[in-house]
C-alpha cells in the first residue's frame, strides 16, 4: 500500500501522521505522537545546527564508546532527541551512538524502543556540510510498567515499526517509513512545518554512482575490489560525502550504491547495525532497493549487542545483486 496516495505535495508531516493514523482503525496514535516528537526534536537540530557559533561547533573534549572523538553538536542533538522522546511519553528505551548503556526515559509504560544515531557524519559539522540523524523504532517485547530490557532493543531489523532519517543540507528533510513506502519532507523554518515534498520515493533499479571510501580499497574484500573495477569500467561516477545519510539520500533520489565493507583490518566495517544500518535498509528495501552486508540481508541479521558494527552495501537493486555476484564468485 502507497503511504501517500490521495495526500498531495504540500501536505503538512502532523497532516499526513493524521491521515495515516485514521487508516489503521485501532491505531492507539502513540506512533504518531513518536513521530512528531521526531520532528520537534528535529526542528531543534536543525536550528543548532544552521546556528553553527562558537557554542555548537568544535569538539567536545570527551570521545564516545567507539573511541571517537564527540563533537559539541554530536552531545546537543543526543541530549535534544533524549529530551523530545522522554517528554512525549512513548518511548520507554533508547539506545544511541553517544551511549554506552541503555538509555530509559522513566515512561515505563510507553510500548516503544528507539535506536538512534543522533547525528551522523559529525566529521562534517565544522565545514558546513551535510549531516543526519538516523532512528528506527521498535515495540517493546517486555511487559509494560518496567524498563525496557537489552533484549527489547536487540531485534532483528525486520521488527522496525518505523525507521527513517532526517538530513540537514542546504535544506532539512524528514524521510520516514512505517512499511508502506517512503515519504520525504521538506522543512520550511519561516513557518516551523515540515511538508510533503517527495510522495511514495522510489529508488532506481539502477544507477551510475557509486560512494565509498576509496582511500581504503586495498582493505576491501576481493569481491568489493573487483565490483569497484567494474564500476570505473563502465565509468560510473564517485560521488563520496563521508555523511551516510547524504550519500543515502542522494542515491535514493538519483539511483546507486554506497557500501563500507568489512576490511582486513576491521572485518566488520565501521557502521552501527542498529541506529545506521538497520533503519536505512527498512528505507531502503521500502523504496524498492537492497541493503546488504554484501551478500545477506541487512534486516535479517540477529543483533548481540547494542553497538555492533555491519558491513554495509546499499542501494539500487540491481547494482546490490552485482555485488553479491563479485562476492560469491
Ligand atoms: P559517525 O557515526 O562517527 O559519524 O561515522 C559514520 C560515518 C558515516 O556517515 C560515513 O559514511 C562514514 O562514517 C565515513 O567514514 P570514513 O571517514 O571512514 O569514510
Ligand atoms: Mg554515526
Amino acid at each position: 500500500m502507497n503511504d501517500a496516495l490521495a495526500l498531495p505535495v504540500g501536505t503538512t508531516l502532523d497532516r499526513f501522521i493524521m491521515k495515516k493514523q485514521e487508516d489503521f482503525p485501532f491505531a492507539t496514535g502513540e506512533l504518531s505522537q513518536l513521530l512528531r516528537d521526531i520532528a520537534l526534536a528535529a526542528k531543534i537540530v536543525s536550528r543548532e545546527i544552521s546556528r553553527a557559533d562558537q557554542d555548537t561547533v568544535g569538539k567536545f573534549g570527551k570521545q564516545n564508546i567507539q573511541g571517537e572523538d564527540q563533537q559539541k553538536l554530536d552531545v546537543i542533538a543526543n541530549i535534544r532527541f533524549i529530551r523530545a522522546l522522554r517528554n512525549g511519553g512513548e518511548v520507554c528505551t533508547i539506545v544511541s551512538e553517544e551511549e554506552e548503556n541503555l538509555i530509559h526515559t522513566g515512561n515505563s509504560h510507553a510500548k516503544y524502543i528507539v535506536a538512534m544515531d543522533p547525528l551522523d557524519g559529525s566529521s562534517n559539522i565544522d565545514v558546513n556540510i551535510p549531516t543526519g540523524t538516523i532512528f528506527g523504532i521498535y515495540r517493546r517485547l517486555s511487559d509494560g510498567g518496567q524498563e525496557g530490557t537489552l533484549e527489547d532493543c536487540l531485534q532483528k531489523g525486520t521488527q522496525q515499526v518505523a525507521a527513517g532519517y532526517i538530513l540537514y543540507g542546504a535544506s532539512t528533510m524528514l524521510v520516514y517509513t512505517t512499511g508502506c513506502g517512503v515519504n520525504g519532507f521538506t522543512y520550511e523554518p519561516s513557518l516551523g512545518e515540515f511538508f510533503l515534498s517527495h510522495p511514495d520515493m522510489k529508488i532506481p533499479d539502477r544507477g551510475k554512482q557509486y560512494s565509498c571510501n576509496e582511500a581504503n580499497v586495498s582493505d576491501f574484500p576481493l569481491g568489493i575490489q573487483n565490483y569497484l573495477a567494474f564500476c570505473k569500467e563502465q565509468k560510473y561516477s564517485s560521488r563520496y560525502i563521508g555523511s551516510l545519510v547524504a550519500d543515502f539520500h542522494r542515491n535514493l533520489l538519483k539511483g546507486g550504491i554506497y557500501f563500507y565493507p568489512g576490511s582486513s583490518k576491521n572485518k566488520t566495517g565501521k557502521l552501527r547495525l542498529l541506529y545506521e544500518c538497520n533503519p536505512l535498509a527498512f528505507i531502503a528495501e521500502q523504496a524498492g532497493g537492497q541493503a546488504t552486508d554484501g551478500i545477506d540481508r541487512i534486516l535479517d541479521k540477529e543483533p548481540s549487542e547494542l553497538h555492533e558494527r555491519c558491513p554495509l552495501v546499499i542501494g539500487s537493486s540491481e547494482m546490490i545483486d552485482k555485488v553479491r555476484k563479485y562476492m560469491t564468485l
